[in-house]
């Protein structure tokens, strides 16, 4: 298939990239390294930076000759309009976002970028699909922090109402805990409308929490692991642990840390991403998927680090710490799940192994560790 990855160089969009070069898809890779540009702002930075992807192009055209890449500002309508209508793709997956819930609440500016870089990009995308290249699959990564924490099941992606009588399936209510989050509620809804209105076809990925850092061999094999942070702004909860236990910190568990999300390792979101491409949504359909394979509370994911590290010698401890963010703590959650196994997902769950594997990771990059970016600066007050 000729595919175009959005957001190549990012912690989900590289890996994918590798994999499906590796599966001899046509690929045009396409970045403009605002993620490494803001962290370097910001004064953070990941445990081992890699490498720009324009450098690193050779070692996979080994493998597949028709992998390209093109930096470009998905953003920008006119630059994003030359590229997509040259390459014409089947699919595009669209990772090419600003991640972060915590950055975008540190100010107006943050949060402005966040919602202006994320809509923006989502709004060039589908234009272009509806104007050029209407038969052409839209996978767009979205979250599960779309969803919230509400006191009922979380359905997938839909919900049939009964109002008086009445009923109708209507997209699952959406009341996000960040910036960060409400741009992705405003893309979903900007996919549905053109989804609705002029036939597209897209498949949403409310993803959790993800985590996880070695893909395949061939990534090992040649350095080209995806960039792995663990700061208090773009890294994800149990990336973090894992390094605040190798660095001897203790466990920075927000608030009671009874908080629960739905979690996934790096290898299943590619699998899930392999899975939709296979799967495209009809014309006018919005195919969503919830993309996680365990839940666990910030207690239990500490605790977890904790146990397995201490296998290794390591002396874990954990630490409740006020909570930065504004996010409720004691809540019901039950998410459904079913979508992607049905596809044929085979989960790779959180084992004691997983965790180690990851440690002996970061033990091997630990002299890269810089502790003080590891507590919480940013506040949602
Ligand atoms: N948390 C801690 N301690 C930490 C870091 C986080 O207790 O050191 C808590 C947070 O308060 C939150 C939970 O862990 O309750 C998850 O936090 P996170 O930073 O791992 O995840 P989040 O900010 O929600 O965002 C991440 C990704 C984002 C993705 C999202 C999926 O950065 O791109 O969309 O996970 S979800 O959380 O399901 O919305």
């Amino acid at each position: 298939m000729k595919i175009l990855i959005l957001g190549a160089d990012g912690y989900l969009g590289w890996p994918t990239s590798i994999d499906l070069a590796l599966n001899k898809h046509n690929l045009l890779l396409i970045d403009n390294y605002e993620k490494k540009k803001l962290m370097k702002k910001n004064y953070r930075k990941p445990l081992v930076l890699n490498k720009k992807i324009e450098n690193v192009i050779p070692v996979l055209k080994k493998v597949n000759k028709n992998v390209n890449f093109k930096n470009i500002d998905c953003s920008n309508y006119k630059k994003f309009t030359e590229v997509f209508r040259k390459f014409k793709p089947d699919a595009v997956i669209h990772f090419a976002e600003l991640p972060s819930a915590p950055y975008s609440m540190l100010g107006y500016y943050e949060g402005w970028k966040t919602l202006q870089n994320n809509l923006q990009s989502t709004f060039n995308l589908v234009w272009n699909v509806k104007q050029y290249q209407p038969n052409c699959h839209i996978i767009k990564l979205g979250t599960m922090g779309e969803y919230g924490t509400p006191n009922i099941d979380i359905e997938e992606g839909w919900i049939n109402i009964k109002h008086k009588k009445r009923s109708q399936k209507f997209l699952y209510p959406r009341q996000a805990s960040s910036l960060y989050h409400t741009s992705k509620i405003m893309d979903t809804d900007l996919i549905w409308f053109f989804s609705r209105l002029h036939g597209l076809k897209a498949t949403d990925l409310m993803q959790g929490p993800v985590y996880g850092i070695y893909t395949n061999n061939f990534s090992t094999e040649n350095n080209l692991e995806p960039t792995f942070a663990y700061d208090d702004m773009f890294g994800t909860v149990l990336n973090r642990f894992i390094v605040q236990a190798v660095a001897n910190i203790p466990l920075t568990v927000y608030g009671s840390g009874n908080q629960i999300r739905g979690h996934i390792n790096i290898k299943d979101t590619i699998q899930c991403i392999k899975l939709a491409l296979k799967n495209p949504s009809k014309k006018g359909v919005l195919n969503i998927y919830n993309q996680f394979t365990q839940q666990f509370s910030v207690n239990q994911l500490a605790n977890k680090v904790a146990e397995a590290l201490r296998k290794i010698n390591l002396n874990v401890k954990i630490k409740n710490i006020k909570n930065p963010r504004i996010e409720q703590e004691k809540h019901y959650y039950n998410a459904k799940n079913k979508g992607m196994k049905k596809l044929g997902l085979k989960p790779t769950l959180l084992t004691e192994k997983a965790i180690i594997e990851m440690a002996r990771y970061v033990i091997k990059n630990k002299k890269n560790i810089d502790k003080s970016i590891i507590s919480p600066k940013t506040t949602w007050k």
